[in-house]
C-alpha cells in the first residue's frame, strides 16, 4: 500500500499476538523522504501507526499517491507538499517538470530575487533633469524614470564630463570634483557637484539603475544636461606652517587650497608686525607652496597670511599665523664693540671723503641708484627684501586701494608710475613676434624670464622711436594706471622697461586677443550663457574701476582682451589712448576726440565723462558681444549716430538676443545718466540671469523694443512700439534708422 507517498510492501506479522512489526516505506518516484516513513504490522495483519512521509521533488506535484511533473508554464522550485505554480510575469518554462521559470527576452532576475518574483528589466532614463550653476558648483535635480522596469530598487549614478572649449571634445572630470552626497548609488533625485573648474563647459549624465541593470547588455539610458561654470577665485589656503624662524627671516610652508578653481599662478604672502597691520604690511609672491620671508626685525612678533591667485582672482587670505623672530645674542664683549665702532666710524669718514671727492670730479655715477627704482622680485625659495606697499589705506580695509591716483596729478612728471610699476630689465624680455600695432607703437608677444621660474608669456607694448618727452610720459601713464589695479577682469601689469631710451609696457598675455575680433572670427559659436559669462567679466572689471573712481572713457569690445579660458579683461588705460590710439575716436566740435558710437550723449556734448557714461559704453559692448562683433550702428555716419541717439532711437536687439539682455542695454542707454544702472547692479543682474538660464530663453528679436523687465529697480516706462526683426548683417543707413528702437524712456512710439 502507499501511504504519505511511501510504498509499503507485504510483511510477516510477529509471533506474539501483541507484537508489532516495524516496516520501512519506500518513497514513490519523483519524491523524497521528509521523515523516515514507517508503519507497524499487527498480529491481525493490519497496518498501524504511519510515521514519517515523503514529499514530491522540485518540478513535481502530488496527484493520487504519485508525483507528476509540472505542466508547461508551471514550476515548482523546491520539494514539498505545495503544488506547481504558474510562472511569474515575464517568465516561462521551456519543458515539463520545471524547477524555475526562465525570464523572457530583455527581462532579468536579480541574484537575490526569489523564483516566484516577476522578471524585471532596467529602468528608462530619469526625466526633467535641471541644473542650477553657482560659481563652480552645480545642483542637479531630476524626476524618477517613467518606466521603472517593474522594480522599486531604483538608484542613480552621475557621470561628469568636462568639455574644454579649446579641446573640442569632452573628457572625464578630474578626481578633485566633489559629489554631494555621492556620485553613484544615489537614492534621492538630486546632487550637488562642487570643485568644478571655473569658466568651463560640463556635460552631466544621470542614469537610473535597478537590481537588474548590471545583467542587461544594453547601454544604460541617461538624462543629459550641459552647463558652463562661472569664474571663481581659489578657495582659502587652510594649512600654513612655520618651517624655520631665524633672527631676520621666517620660512613658511602651506598647502594648495582645496578648490584651486584654475591654475594657481602664484601665492601672495602678506606679513606685518603684530598689531601694526593698519600702519603697514608687506607682501611677497611665491610660485611654490613654500617661501622664506627675510629682512625681518629680530625679536619681533610677525603675523603671516597666505592666499592663492588664479586667472579668476585672489582667494581669501588664510588664518593669521604668528611667528616671533629670534632675539639677537650679544657676541662681543664691551672692548671688542668699542673697537668695532671706532673702526666703523673711521671707515665711514674715509668713505664720505671719497664720495665728496668723486662727486666733485666725476659727476653722476651709475652705482648710485634711485631708491625708488625697484627691480622686479619674484620669490622661489629665496627671499627678496620686503616691499612696502603705498599707505593711505582706510582703516580696516587694507587689501583694496580705495582711490586710484591720476598720473598727471603728481608734481614731478613720470614720478607717478614709480609707486605702482616694477622696472623690468630689458635683458629679461624675449620678443617673439608682433601681434598688432597702434599709433604709439607695436604690440608684441614674448616671454619674460623670471629668475628661478618658468618663462612667462607676456604682451609687450613698445613706444615707437622718435617720440617726444610728452608722448613718452603719456605712454607710460598707462602702466602707472594699470599698476594700481588688481582684479581678475583687469589686464595685469607685469612691469615696465624705462631704462635708457626704452619705453615698454609688459602685461599678461591674453591668448585670444581683443574681444571684437575674437567674436567676429567665432561668429555664432558660443552659447548665450558663455556670452553672458564674458559680459559678466567685463562688468565685474568695470565695477572694480568705478569703485576706485576711475572713468575709462573708451570702453568698447576692441579694448577688452580675452584669455584662453574666455575670461574677459578690460584693458587700454592711460592718457594718450582716447586721444591718439583709438582708430574709432573722432574729433567733436568741442575739439576733443571721442569714440562716438560708444559714448554717452552728455559726454559727447559736454565732455562730462563719468562712471555713468562708462555704463552707456558697457551697453554698447553688450550689443557688440550679442551681435558677435558687429559694428554698432552699422555704416551710419558719426553725425547720424549722434542725431538719432539724441532723438531717442536705440540699437535694436541683435538676432537671438534674450529679451532680458536687450532690456539691460536699454537701461544702460537711459538719456538721464542718473537713471542708468550702476556697474554693481549690472553685475548682479547678469549673475541672476546666469543663475536662472530659463530667464534667457525669451528672445527679443520679434518684439524688438520691450518694456523693462523688473530686473532693475527703475520706474515703469510707457510700453514702446514693437518693431520687426532685423537681419544680423548691417542694413544700409535708411534701413538702419528704421531698425533703431525708440528710447522707451523718452519716446514711447516710433516715428520713421
Ligand atoms: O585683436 P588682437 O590680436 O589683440 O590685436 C590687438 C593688438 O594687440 C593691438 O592692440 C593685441 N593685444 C594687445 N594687448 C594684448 C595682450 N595683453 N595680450 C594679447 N594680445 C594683446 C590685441
Amino acid at each position: 500500500m502507499v501511504r504519505n507517498l511511501a510504498a509499503f510492501s507485504e510483511a510477516v506479522t510477529g509471533a506474539d499476538s501483541s507484537s508489532l512489526v516495524e516496516v520501512r516505506g519506500q518513497c514513490v518516484r519523483h519524491s523524497e523522504e521528509r521523515d523516515t516513513p514507517k508503519m507497524y504490522c499487527s498480529a491481525e495483519g493490519e497496518w498501524l501507526v504511519p510515521i514519517g512521509k515523503c514529499v514530491c521533488s522540485a518540478g513535481y506535484e502530488e496527484r493520487r499517491d504519485a508525483c507528476v511533473a509540472c505542466e508547461l508554464g508551471f514550476y515548482k522550485s523546491a520539494p514539498g507538499d505545495q503544488l506547481c505554480a504558474r510562472c511569474p510575469p515575464h517568465s516561462h518554462s521551456a519543458a515539463p517538470a520545471a524547477q524555475a521559470c526562465r525570464c523572457d527576452l530583455s527581462y532579468f532576475r536579480a541574484a537575490l530575487d526569489p523564483p516566484s518574483a516577476a522578471c524585471t528589466r532596467p529602468p528608462s532614463a530619469p526625466v526633467n533633469l535641471i541644473s542650477s550653476v553657482n560659481g563652480t558648483s552645480v545642483t542637479l535635480e531630476w524626476a524618477p524614470p517613467l518606466d521603472r522596469g517593474g522594480r522599486s530598487d531604483i538608484t542613480y549614478n552621475a557621470v561628469c564630463r568636462r568639455c574644454p572649449w579649446a579641446l573640442g571634445h569632452c573628457e572625464t572630470c578630474g578626481g578633485s570634483t566633489r559629489f554631494v552626497p555621492q556620485q553613484t548609488s544615489l537614492v534621492q533625485a538630486s546632487l550637488l557637484v562642487a570643485n568644478l573648474l571655473a569658466h568651463m563647459n560640463y556635460s552631466f549624465w544621470i542614469e537610473a539603475v535597478n537590481g537588474v541593470s548590471d545583467l542587461s547588455p544594453e547601454p544604460r539610458r541617461a538624462a543629459v544636461v550641459n552647463i558652463t561654470t562661472n569664474q571663481a577665485a581659489p578657495s582659502q589656503v587652510v594649512v600654513i606652517r612655520q618651517e624655520r624662524a631665524g633672527q631676520t627671516s621666517v620660512s613658511l610652508l602651506w598647502q594648495e587650497p582645496e578648490q584651486p578653481n584654475g591654475i594657481i599662478l602664484e601665492y601672495e604672502i602678506k606679513y606685518y608686525e603684530k598689531d601694526k597691520e593698519m600702519q603697514s604690511y608687506s607682501t611677497l609672491k611665491a610660485v611654490t607652496t613654500r617661501a622664506t620671508v627675510s629682512g625681518l626685525k629680530p625679536g619681533t612678533r610677525y603675523v603671516f597670511q597666505v592666499r592663492a591667485r588664479t586667472s579668476a582672482g585672489c582667494g581669501r587670505f588664510s588664518q593669521a599665523m604668528e611667528v616671533e623672530t629670534g632675539k639677537p645674542r650679544p657676541r662681543y664683549d664691551t672692548r671688542t664693540i668699542v673697537w668695532i665702532c671706532l673702526t666703523l666710524i673711521t671707515g665711514l669718514v674715509v668713505l664720505l671723503l671719497l664720495v665728496i671727492c668723486k662727486k666733485r670730479h666725476c659727476g653722476y655715477s651709475k652705482a648710485f641708484q634711485h631708491s625708488d627704482e625697484e627691480k622686479m622680485h619674484y620669490q622661489n625659495g629665496q627671499a627678496p627684501p620686503p616691499v612696502f606697499l603705498p599707505l593711505h589705506h582706510p582703516p580696516g580695509k587694507i587689501p583694496e586701494p580705495q582711490f586710484y591716483a591720476e598720473p598727471h596729478t603728481y608734481e614731478e612728471p613720470g614720478r607717478a608710475g614709480r609707486g605702482f610699476t616694477r622696472e623690468i630689465e630689458a635683458s629679461r624680455i624675449h620678443i617673439e613676434k608682433i601681434i598688432g600695432s597702434g599709433e604709439s607703437g607695436e604690440v608684441c608677444y614674448g616671454h619674460l624670464q623670471v629668475p628661478g621660474q618658468r618663462d612667462m608669456p607676456v604682451a609687450i607694448k613698445a613706444l615707437k622711436a622718435g617720440y617726444t618727452e610728452r608722448q613718452r610720459r603719456d605712454f607710460l601713464s598707462e602702466a602707472s594706471i594699470m599698476g594700481q589695479f588688481d582684479h581678475p577682469n583687469i589686464i595685469r601689469l607685469e612691469g615696465v622697461v624705462t631704462r635708457g631710451q626704452l619705453a615698454m609696457i609688459v602685461t599678461e598675455y591674453m591668448e585670444n586677443g581683443s574681444l571684437d575680433t575674437f567674436l567676429r572670427t567665432h561668429d555664432g559659436q558660443f552659447t548665450i550663457m558663455q556670452l553672458v559669462g564674458m559680459l559678466r567679466g567685463v562688468g565685474a572689471g568695470m565695477r572694480y574701476l568705478s569703485d576706485l573712481g576711475y572713468v575709462h572713457r573708451d570702453l568698447a569690445a576692441r579694448n577688452v582682451l580675452v584669455d584662453g579660458n574666455l575670461v574677459c579683461k578690460v584693458s587700454d588705460f592711460g592718457l594718450s589712448r582716447v586721444l591718439e590710439d583709438d582708430p574709432d575716436a573722432a574729433y567733436t566740435t568741442t575739439g576733443g576726440k571721442i569714440p562716438i558710437r560708444w559714448t554717452a550723449p552728455e559726454a559727447i556734448a559736454f565732455r562730462t565723462f563719468s562712471s555713468a557714461s562708462d555704463v552707456w559704453s558697457f551697453g554698447v559692448v553688450m550689443w557688440e558681444v550679442l551681435a558677435y562683433g558687429e559694428r554698432p550702428y552699422w555704416n551710419m555716419t558719426n553725425r547720424d549716430v549722434i542725431s538719432s541717439v539724441e532723438e531717442g532711437y536705440r540699437l535694436p536687439a541683435p538676432m537671438g538676443c534674450p529679451r532680458a539682455l536687450h532690456q539691460l542695454m536699454l537701461d544702460c542707454w537711459h538719456k538721464d545718466r542718473a537713471q542708468r544702472p550702476r556697474f554693481s547692479q549690472i553685475v548682479s543682474v547678469l549673475d541672476t540671469l546666469i543663475r536662472s538660464p530659463e530667464s534667457l530663453r525669451a528672445t527679443a528679436t520679434v518684439n524688438r523694443c520691450l518694456a523693462p523687465t523688473p530686473a532693475l529697480p527703475t520706474p515703469a516706462p510707457p510700453a514702446p512700439a514693437a518693431l520687426p526683426a532685423c537681419p544680423r548683417q548691417g542694413p544700409d543707413l535708411v534701413q538702419a534708422l528704421g531698425w533703431l528702437c525708440p528710447d522707451p524712456w523718452t519716446r514711447p512710439s516710433l516715428v520713421l
